[in-house]
């Protein structure tokens, strides 16, 4: 099956690292051209372009490539033919059964990873981490395997590092959840309260043509919200309206799902909670009052509908905004998904489970990180009704990787990004589920230089320096219902590498009453947005030199010291110092940051120093800190304990592969993964192999502005990975994107290092035929 793509541009990209003038020239002449068509010569794409495209996939996938058709075929026949193991395929019904709820790539112990990339030994055996839910009674519960070796096992084992057994009701979302409880639900709500929609909404739930009432939205009820050891799920009822998330209305129903059917326990309408049966009856005894609402009109002036409207800009009025070129094609690198960009390389996928995961990220080839993937992305509400109140999401419960769907050129990344695809197994999944360019990779130039001076005077000795910011950017974004998350990992020339996460998409709103204006802020006539918390967190596996790692922080202290040099007497004179610090223990670098204090944080092989004694070290710059406001242990923040810290080191152990679980929304009795555990063992962490894991995050209180749609500016959070004494400059001295100018007789030098400046030939992109390519496959788009 081939991998990946640039189908849609034609022979590949084109022209010109950065916007050039030229182009936009070009296009302006383009644009022009009914006009003035015999004075305009026919532009043509700069090159054409050699893209280094995987066509099929490996035979052999290394040690970080996602499974292979091959290897899910073998594993699927060990699988369902394997009589202990008792599955139902996809396409069976799954009540009361046994059956496959992710399948994905195991990543072996990394000591035999590296005992393959550095020491030439075997590749360790590919296997696949196989998670089963199994609802056979009488013994239900879920199930995490290795099956090996790929692609054809012969056996498995019980994942270590967790409990061989998980409770049957930690069971993250599954297709029940969305699909026959759903159902049940609205059964139920609408046979018993059909009247009282009819009523109270002018609608209803059954024969409701185009203006019905659904559930269409779903928040678990947390067994640390709900003080028992029950599957319940708060149902909201909302207008089935572009977008449902800004349509609630007040009435939502608890459900509690049990192991032998399901019953309602709570319904809340209006501002207060009844039985179903209090509710109906209270409703046949006249004691509800209400005058109908209204069912959204539906136009493209729809608040809550992105079309455009409004009076269009004088300037710029049907003229195109720019675009990129590459005048000498790519400069990157991509064989299976491995990638290789100036200095830089390193390998790519999409876990099923947390969403996008690099390996082995190196710098002349040097290894920095051995694995740095997202772990999880959670969002906390605050609310007065209870469906609203109790919306504290860990997204890995509903999997990250496939809520990663076919990115849409030109906006969601330039013309000019190649694409790459991946393969889900879920529960859903008879056959491997290709879902085509989850993945973007381009080339940016951010506009602004990565270094530059310039000495305009004779006395300054008359010289320009500048080296033009030209990074590479791997993207894929993330919709999880109705938030949408990009997440860039960006990796810029000087060595420095940059982990960046936004968000967009609509925000969830909560029916209006004056209670929860204590939350947030009226938006619309009939909602309000309540204030929320996004967070993620992320693994960087750091290998600075090797794995006998250090963490040092430097503090910056303040002297007040005699300043001899002043006329005044007794004058003192303040200022910053630094004193280092290796920390000790997991505990001690447990990090919660504190204005007072300012500290740099590196990370180093206390071996390895440069010839003044100085470490060669890495330095983390968390520009995305967020406090983790709700008090240590109360209701739902254990799920996301590793929230407490805005960084954290532990010692590199592969039973600790990752931070969070998909069961972190129900298991808050016993966590399938505590993180605050791996910190509690307060392991020595001098000269170990260390792990950083790293929390961004965002307070978001919702404005009118976020209407339809969040927009991206302000929401940018990242952290840096910068190197600190690690080279003996920058190490982008070695780009070629330099230009130095200098005077030469009565006139100027410009050096370009053997790059032509770019205006020796106007060239346009190259022809991009993506809306040809989703008009044959469209469910690149949208699901079939
Ligand atoms: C991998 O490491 C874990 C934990 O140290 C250990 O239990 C397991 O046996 C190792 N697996 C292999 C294949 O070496
Ligand atoms: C494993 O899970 C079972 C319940 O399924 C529980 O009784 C047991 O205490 C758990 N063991 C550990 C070590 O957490
Ligand atoms: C300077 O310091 C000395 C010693 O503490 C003290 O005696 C003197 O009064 C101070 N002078 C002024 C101007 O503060
Ligand atoms: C590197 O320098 C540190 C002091 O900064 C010293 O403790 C260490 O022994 C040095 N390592 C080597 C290999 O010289
Ligand atoms: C962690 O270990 C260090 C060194 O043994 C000790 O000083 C510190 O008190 C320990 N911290 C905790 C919370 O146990
Ligand atoms: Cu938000």
């Amino acid at each position: 099956m081939p991998q990946s793509i640039n189908r849609y541009l034609a022979a590949a990209v084109v022209c010109l690292v950065l916007v050039c003038v030229g182009l936009i020239i070009a296009l302006a002449i383009v644009s022009n051209k009914d006009n003035d068509s015999n004075e305009v010569e026919e532009l043509e794409p700069c090159t054409e372009t050699n893209l280094y495209i995987e066509e099929v996939e490996p035979d052999n996938p290394g040690v970080f490539h996602d499974l292979t058709t091959k290897e899910i075929n073998g594993l699927k026949d060990y699988l369902y033919n394997n009589d202990e193991l008792d599955l139902v395929r996809p396409s069976e019904s799954k009540k009361e059964a046994n059956y496959v709820f992710v399948a994905e790539l195991h990543i072996p112990n990394k000591s035999d990873v590296l005992a393959f990339l550095d020491q030439r030994a075997m590749q360790p055996p590919r296997e696949a981490k196989v998670i089963i839910i199994r609802g056979k009674p009488p013994n239900t519960e879920i199930n995490e395997i290795i099956v090996g070796p790929l692609p054809n096992p012969s056996s498995h084992r019980p994942l270590p590092g967790i409990n061989a057994s998980l409770p049957y009701f930690y069971r993250p979302m599954t297709e029940e959840d969305y699909g026959s409880v759903t159902d049940f639900v609205t059964n139920q709500i609408q046979s018993n309260l059909g009247d009282l929609f009819d009523r109270c909404y002018g609608t209803n739930l059954g024969n409701c043509g185009d203006k019905c009432l659904s559930f269409l939205y779903a928040s678990s009820f947390s067994p640390a919200s709900s003080g028992v050891n029950e599957r319940k799920t708060w149902y909201w009822l909302t207008w089935d309206a572009e977008y449902y998330t800004l349509h609630p209305v007040d009435f939502s129903v608890l459900v509690h799902i049990k192991e032998d059917g399901l019953e309602i326990n709570r319904v809340w309408f209006s501002g207060a909670q009844y039985s179903m049966e209090e509710l109906k009856t209270e409703f046949q005894n006249g004691g509800i009052t209400c005058t109908a609402e209204n069912f959204p009109e539906v136009n493209k002036n729809l608040f809550s509908a992105p079309h455009r409207r409004g009076k269009i800009p004088e300037t710029g009025k049907n003229k195109r905004g720019p675009k990129f070129v590459l005048p000498d094609g790519l400069r990157y690198k991509v064989t299976g998904k491995h990638v290789e960009y100036m200095n830089w390389a390193f390998d790519f996928r999409l876990s099923t489970s947390y969403g996008p995961q690099l390996y082995d990220i190196r710098f002349n080839n040097d290894r920095i990180v051995y694995e740095l993937g997202l772990q999880e992305v959670s969002v906390f509400y605050s609310g007065h009704s209870p469906q609203q109140r109790f919306s504290d999401y860990m997204d890995s419960a509903e999997l990250i990787g496939p809520s990663a769907q076919g990115l849409i050129p030109g906006v969601d990344c330039p013309d000019h990004a190649t694409y790459y695809d991946t393969m889900h197994i879920t529960e859903t999944s008879e056959t491997a589920d290709k879902t085509a360019n989850v993945f973007c990779m381009f080339e940016l130039n951010t506009g602004e230089p990565l270094r530059r001076h310039h000495s305009y005077y004779d006395s300054e000795g008359k010289v320009y320096e500048g080296v033009e910011n030209v990074i590479l950017v791997l993207r894929t974004i993330i919709t999880v219902v109705n938030y949408d998350y990009i997440f860039d990992f960006r990796f810029f020339q000087n060595g420095v590498m940059e982990v960046k996460g936004l968000s967009t998409g609509y925000i969830l709103a909560n029916a209006f009453s004056d209670k929860e204006l204590k939350y947030g802020f009226k938006l619309h006539d009939k909602i309000v947005a309540n204030f929320h918390t996004h967070m993620f967190n992320f693994k960087v596996d750091l290998d600075i030199k090797g794995q006998k790692n250090r963490y040092e922080i430097i503090n910056v202290d303040v002297e007040t010291e005699i300043n001899e040099f002043s006329v005044k007497e007794n004058s003192t004179y303040s200022q910053g110092y630094i004193t280092r610090h290796v920390q000790q223990t997991e505990n001690d670098a447990a990090y919660k940051f504190n204005f007072e204090s300012p500290k740099y944080h590196l990370f180093y092989n206390n071996q390895v120093n440069d010839s003044f004694g100085n470490p060669l070290a890495y330095r983390l710059i968390n520009n995305g800190m967020v406090k983790q406001i709700i008090p240590r242990g109360h209701n739902k923040e254990p799920a996301i304990n590793w929230a407490r810290y805005q960084h954290a080191v532990t010692k590199q152990k592969d039973t600790e592969a990752h931070s969070s679980s998909m069961y972190s929304m129900f298991d808050t009795d016993n966590q399938v993964v505590d993180f605050q555990g791996f910190i509690d063992d307060n392991e020595s962490i001098v000269d170990e192999d260390l792990v950083l894991w790293v929390t961004l995050g965002v307070h978001h209180i919702p404005r009118k502005e976020d209407l339809p749609l969040t927009t991206t500016p302000g929401m940018g959070l990242s952290f840096y990975l910068q190197p600190f004494n690690y080279f003996s400059e920058d190490p982008a001295m070695a780009s070629q994107d330099a230009v130095r100018i200098t005077p030469k007789g009565a006139g100027v030098n410009v050096e370009r290092y053997g790059m032509p400046t770019g205006s020796s030939k106007t060239c346009v992109p190259q022809k991009n035929n993506f809306e040809k390519m989703i008009a044959q496959e469209p469910d690149i788009v949208f699901e079939n």
